[in-house]
């Protein structure tokens, strides 16, 4: 998997020649490149952002540069978009006029395919943003297929937003993702999850592939994990539940599943709310 970041503070992903993701790098299994935004500027003063349109406080990152950048990167020429309310299509000479038939605008567009695995061909652009959808195992999974990510990490107010519409029309898969209902100063951390998310599912990244299936949100009924215990079975008075040294192997799925069920319950009823009730059996239904 071939991986660019672009951010202000490339530095910022040096961290990931450390660890599982430097192993990886090492083995082959994903090949990272952080590059600075500021190399596609052309003044002196290396501006990536200017006041938003229509007032408001902060700034906004420009178009032109993150472009210049990301047109480089994905091996793509300037193009001008022809949407139809604009007449004046005559602003640069060189460049095709192509119509703006094929832009989606939300990230849905591809989810269907997320077992069938039809990201693998085309790089995914990904832009952190805390208005976005939330980033989900499921488009961790997704992802986790694509043989080209291209991570664009905003900083300050944001970005401009006709920069994932170009994109979009342009055919490439845009994704944008929110990590979670909080904000941050910039985009790098929010990369750094969803890096570490979707890398960890290659096969070859994790020591033990076993260790992935059984953990939270994954799988189709996803609940949280059953509490974990290990030796010995009594810690400063605190007993393990004792089911778990029956050595009875039905029981213990079933109290791990129930915990599993009543946990979920408490702390996410949300993730509740979406189980398919199909998949629940008797046992479940009671707990
Ligand atoms: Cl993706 N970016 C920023 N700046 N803040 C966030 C976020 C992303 N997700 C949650 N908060």
């Amino acid at each position: 998997m071939k991986i660019d970041i672009v951010s202000v503070f490339p530095e910022y992903f040096d961290v990931l020649n450390l660890s599982l993701f430097g192993k990886a790098q090492a083995k082959g299994l994903v090949e990272v490149r952080a590059h600075n935004l500021r190399d596609w500027t052309h003044d002196v003063h290396h501006s990536v952002d200017d006041t938003p349109v229509g007032g408001g406080a902060g700034m906004v990152m420009k178009p032109e540069v993150w472009a210049e950048c990301l047109d480089d990167l994905l091996g793509l020429e300037p193009q001008i978009i022809d949407n139809d309310t604009a007449e004046d299509n005559s602003a640069v000479d060189d460049t095709v006029v192509i119509t703006d038939n094929d832009a989606t605008t939300d990230n849905d567009s591809d989810a269907a395919s997320a077992e069938t695995n039809t990201t693998s061909s085309r790089p995914v652009l990904i832009f952190p943003n805390p208005s976005a959808p939330l980033f989900t195992q499921r488009d961790a999974t997704e992802l986790s297929h694509a043989n080209h990510l291209l991570f664009g990490c905003g900083r300050y107010e944001g970005y401009d937003a006709r920069i994932p519409e170009y994109y979009r029309a342009q055919g490439i898969d845009v994704r944008e993702y929110s990590i979670g209902d909080y904000v941050l100063n910039g985009g790098e951390v929010a990369v750094s999850v969803m890096l570490e998310a979707i890398t960890r599912l290659l096969p070859g990244f994790m020591g033990n592939a076993d260790s992935i299936v059984e953990e939270s949100y994954t799988g189709e009924n996803a609940l949280l994990e059953h509490h974990q215990y290990t030796k010995p079975a009594t810690w400063r008075g605190i007993s393990v539940p004792p089911v778990l040294i029956s050595g009875d192997h039905g029981k213990v799925d079933r109290y791990r599943r129930d915990e599993a069920l009543t946990r979920t319950n408490d702390i996410r009823p949300d993730l509740i709310a979406q189980l398919d009730c199909r998949k629940l059996d008797k046992a479940d239904r009671k707990v």
